[in-house]
C-alpha cells in the first residue's frame, strides 16, 4: 500500500515536471533556477522514459551516435555525456562517448579517425580547436557520418549544426555585467580561460571585449590579462596565484570555464584575497565558494545544464541521422520533454541550436543545484 502511494505521488511529480517542459516554444523549463530538472534530478531509468518522448523508437534502433568531448576528467564533460547517452539509449541507438586524454585538436583527431574506421552513424564533437579538425571532419561527412558539434563549435564547414549552450554575446554581456558589478564599476580584472584554442571560451571572451570597447559604461574597468589554465586543476591554479602576485591590485577574476573558476575560487578563499571572482562554474564544484561577505570569493556565478546540453546534442544527432533535419537555417525538431527547438544562423557563417539562457547561482539558490551538476 505504502508502495502504492509513493509510486503515485512520484507518477504526479514526474508528470508536473514534464509537463512544465512541455509547449515552451523551446525555452526549457529547467532554464529556471528555482526548478530543478527532470533530467537533472530523475534516476536513468525515469529521464530515459521522458527522453523517448516525440521521438520514433524503430528509426534509430541499430544505430551508432558518438560524442567527442574536450578532454577526460573534466567534470563538466561527463555530465554533457551523461545527457547525451541517456537520449541515445532511451530512443534505441548505441551511445559512444569518447572523452580524449588531453584537451587538444590532435586527440580529438585521432579519436575522430578511428570512429570513422568504425562505421558511426553520427559524431558530436566539443571542439579544442575551431579549424584543426576540419580535413578529419569532412572525412566523416563524405562517409555519410552525420557531424555536429557541440558546447565549442567546430567552423562552418565542419559541421552540419551546433548545439550551442547560450547565445554567445548574451553569455558576453551576462559576464561583462558580473564583473562591472562585483568590481564597484573600475579597477584592473583578469580572465582564467580553458585552452588558448577553444572556440567557445575565446568566443566568450571576443563578446566581452567588444562589450567593453563598445560602451563608455565599461571605460573604468582594465583587463589587464588573459590567462590560460588549459582545464587543467593544477595549471590553472598556478596562473591564478601568478595573476594575484602580478597584480595586486587585482579586483575580479573572472573565469568563463568550470575547471578554470573552481581552481580560482580555491586559490581566493584560502588566501583570504580581496579579489573576487564570477564567471561560468558547476554549482557542485563551486558551492563552498559562492556566498556574501568577504570570507567567499564568489558572490556569483553562471552556467547552464550540462545534462541538458549533451541531451540537446543526441537529440540533433537523431534528427540528422532520421534525416528529419539537416542542420539548415529554420529547421525544426522535436527534443523530448525539453520542447522543439529551431535551428538559426550562428555568427560564424553556419548554424547553431541554442539550448538557452546562461543562470545565475548565487546564495540563494547554489544549495538547490549543488547536488544536481
Ligand atoms: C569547461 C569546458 C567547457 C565549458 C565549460 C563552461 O568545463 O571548457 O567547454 O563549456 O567549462
Amino acid at each position: 500500500m505504502k508502495k502504492k502511494l509513493l509510486s503515485a505521488l512520484l507518477c504526479v511529480a514526474m508528470s508536473a515536471t514534464l509537463f512544465a517542459g512541455c509547449g515552451n516554444g523551446g525555452t526549457p523549463a529547467n532554464n529556471d533556477a528555482n526548478e530543478p530538472s527532470s533530467s537533472a534530478g530523475a534516476d536513468a531509468g525515469d529521464s530515459a522514459d521522458d527522453a523517448g518522448a516525440g521521438t520514433d523508437d524503430s528509426a534509430s534502433g541499430g544505430k551508432t551516435y558518438a560524442m567527442v568531448t574536450k578532454s577526460a576528467g573534466n567534470p563538466y564533460n561527463e555530465k554533457e555525456a551523461e545527457g547525451f547517452k541517456e537520449v541515445i539509449e532511451a530512443n534505441g541507438g548505441t551511445a559512444i562517448i569518447q572523452h580524449p586524454e588531453a584537451a587538444t585538436a590532435d586527440a580529438q583527431v585521432s579519436v575522430i579517425q578511428s570512429l570513422i574506421s568504425q562505421g558511426v552513424d553520427s559524431i558530436s564533437v566539443a571542439a579544442n580547436d575551431a579549424n584543426a579538425l576540419q580535413a578529419a571532419l569532412e572525412e566523416a561527412m563524405a562517409a555519410g557520418i552525420k557531424v555536429s558539434a557541440v558546447d565549442s563549435a567546430t567552423n562552418a564547414a565542419s559541421r552540419m549544426t551546433f548545439a550551442n549552450q547560450a547565445g554567445t554575446k548574451e553569455i558576453g554581456q551576462t559576464l561583462m555585467d558580473a564583473v562591472y558589478d562585483i568590481s564597484g564599476g573600475s579597477g584592473q580584472w583578469a580572465i582564467v580561460s580553458a585552452t588558448s584554442q577553444a572556440t567557445n571560451q575565446n568566443a566568450w571572451i571576443d563578446a566581452m571585449k567588444e562589450i567593453m570597447e563598445s560602451d563608455s559604461k565599461y571605460a573604468d574597468l582594465e583587463l589587464v590579462s588573459i590567462e590560460y589554465g588549459d582545464d587543467v586543476p593544477e595549471k590553472s591554479t598556478t596562473v591564478t596565484q601568478a595573476l594575484l602576485t602580478n597584480y595586486p591590485d587585482l579586483k575580479v577574476i573572472c573565469a568563463p570555464t568550470t575547471v578554470g573558476i573552481a581552481a580560482a575560487a580555491k586559490v581566493l578563499q584560502d588566501q583570504g584575497s580581496s579579489c573576487k571572482l564570477t564567471g561560468l562554474g558547476l554549482p557542485s564544484e563551486m558551492a563552498a565558494y559562492i556566498g556574501d561577505g568577504d570570507s567567499f570569493s564568489c558572490p556569483y556565478m553562471f552556467l547552464w545544464n550540462p545534462i541538458d546540453v549533451g541531451r540537446l546534442s543526441a537529440y540533433i544527432s537523431l534528427a540528422l541521422v532520421n534525416g528529419d533535419i539537416n542542420g539548415a537555417t529554420g529547421d525544426t525538431f522535436e527534443a523530448g520533454d525539453m520542447g522543439s527547438y529551431t535551428v538559426v544562423d550562428a555568427a560564424d557563417g553556419g548554424t547553431e541550436v541554442i539550448l538557452g539562457p546562461p543562470f545565475k547561482f548565487d546564495p540563494s539558490n547554489i544549495n538547490e543545484w549543488k547536488d544536481i551538476y
